[in-house]
């Protein structure tokens, strides 16, 4: 019994000694790990239907996912209706709107200058965002 113990005990400490070795060895990777995160940004432009440089954004809960979003002169923003409820994209002094845009439905512009442009919702004017063009 007693040696069995032993045996066991030993056992423990080895499995633990090489836990230690991983972990450094996991600490010393974690550079790695962060590399591959970066990749994962590039994955973002995935959306490869749209063209470089654009920027998406997500309408649900009655929000615009991002709120704010920064993209360069050019550039098309996409937003996407992931709401059960019929939004609109509209500027706040009428640069571009939607209209209505169903669940499931998209809608793009192109922001050809440059300059800050609020929009909003109107069917519910609580929704807000901001696009700024660089
Ligand atoms: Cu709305």
């Amino acid at each position: 019994m007693r040696s069995m113990a032993l045996r066991v005990s030993a056992a423990v400490i080895l499995v633990l000694a090489v836990a230690l070795v991983a972990a450094s060895c996991g600490s010393g990777g974690s550079t790695t790990t962060t590399a591959g995160g970066g990749t994962a940004t590039t994955g973002g432009s995935t959306g490869g239907s749209q063209p470089a440089g654009g920027a998406q954004i997500s309408i649900q809960n009655f929000s615009f996912s991002p709120a704010s979003v920064t993209v360069k002169a050019g550039d098309t923003v996409t937003w996407t209706n992931n709401d059960s409820a019929t939004h609109t994209v509209t500027g706040d002094k009428n640069e571009f709107n939607s209209g209505d845009v169903a669940p499931g439905a998209t809608f793009s512009f192109t922001f050809k200058t440059a300059g800050t442009v609020d929009y909003h919702c109107a069917i519910h004017p609580s929704m807000k965002g901001t696009i700024t063009v660089q």
